[in-house]
């Protein structure tokens, strides 16, 4: 931890990736984990433009249930021991896959949302983005003015990511003198390889997770705990 604590007081440019794991102490569970997401839905994976074409009410249910869960969870320690690291140092990105906003409504400035995110609507006939912050939508699945499908802000299984947030984030990942990986498990591509592509740019990789992951081994120093605790004290001067 003192040589994690010492890299990041030198670094100059700083890069972190989150996953759902940051969030986990905000009450929102996890993907992959026990008692995660993708198990208590369906065998179907509910995050896929097949599944929304198929049944949009379904899947809607399913973000409905999310947003109102998201809406009553604030951020938690780990957040904000991030907003603090971002106002030490010249150059700070952070890279979530989260779509929860919690990092934005802990304070965090500089967030690159690879996955999009859960409070914006999209519109699938006029194509019309918005903010839609009502917890738990009236009416499912939503209509736009026009008339055309709503669909959440977020990117399904199988959808490109937005080239240009893609772009920034591995620009920032490249750039980094330390890369900080938190709460994922780092399966979801492309993602999941930004840890590899640090280490390629010469960062040191400090991952912080409660469990170990398939880059465990690959990083330069690998703190085993919940973000919420070890963070704060990773950050602490
Ligand atoms: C794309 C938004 C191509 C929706 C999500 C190789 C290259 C490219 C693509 C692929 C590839 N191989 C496979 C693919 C396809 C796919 C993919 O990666 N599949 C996986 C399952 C193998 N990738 C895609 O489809 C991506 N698109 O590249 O398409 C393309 C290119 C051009 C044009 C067309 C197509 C799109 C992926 C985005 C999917 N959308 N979410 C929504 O959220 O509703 S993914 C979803 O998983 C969330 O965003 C989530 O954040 C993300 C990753 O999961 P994690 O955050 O890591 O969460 P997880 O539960 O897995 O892990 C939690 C971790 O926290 C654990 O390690 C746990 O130990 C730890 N933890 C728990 N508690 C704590 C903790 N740590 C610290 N403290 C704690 N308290
Ligand atoms: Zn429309």
């Amino acid at each position: 931890m003192d040589q994690a604590r010492q890299w990041l007081r030198d670094a100059r440019r700083i890069a972190v990736l989150t996953g759902a794991g940051v969030s986990a102490e905000s009450g929102i569970p996890t993907f992959r984990g026990d008692g995660g997401l993708w198990r208590q839905f369906r065998a179907e994976d509910p995050a896929t433009a097949e599944a929304f074409s198929a049944n949009p009410k379904l899947v809607w249910e399913w973000y409905n249930w999310r947003r109102g869960l998201i809406a009553a969870a604030n951020p938690n320690p780990a957040h904000l021991a991030l907003v603090t690291l971002e106002q030490r140092v010249p150059a700070f990105t952070l890279i979530t896959q989260n779509v929860d906003g919690l990092h934005s409504r802990a304070g965090s400035t500089n967030i690159v949302y690879l996955h999009g995110d859960i409070w914006t609507v999209r519109c699938l006939a006029c194509g019309v983005s918005r903010k839609e912050e009502r917890p738990q939508l009236p009416e499912l699945p939503p209509q736009c003015q026009c008339g055309g499908l709503l669909r959440p802000g977020v990117v399904w299984f199988g959808e490109g990511l937005h080239q240009d947030r893609w772009r920034a984030a591995e620009q920032a990942t490249r750039d980094a003198d330390v890369f900080l990986i938190v709460g994922t498990s780092a399966v979801v591509m492309p993602a999941g390889g930004l840890a590899a592509l640090a280490k390629r740019g010469g960062a040191k990789l400090i991952e912080v997770n409660a469990d170990a992951t398939w880059i465990s081994d690959t990083a330069d120093c690998s703190l085993r705990g919940p973000a919420g605790s070890v963070l704060p004290h990773l950050i602490e001067d």
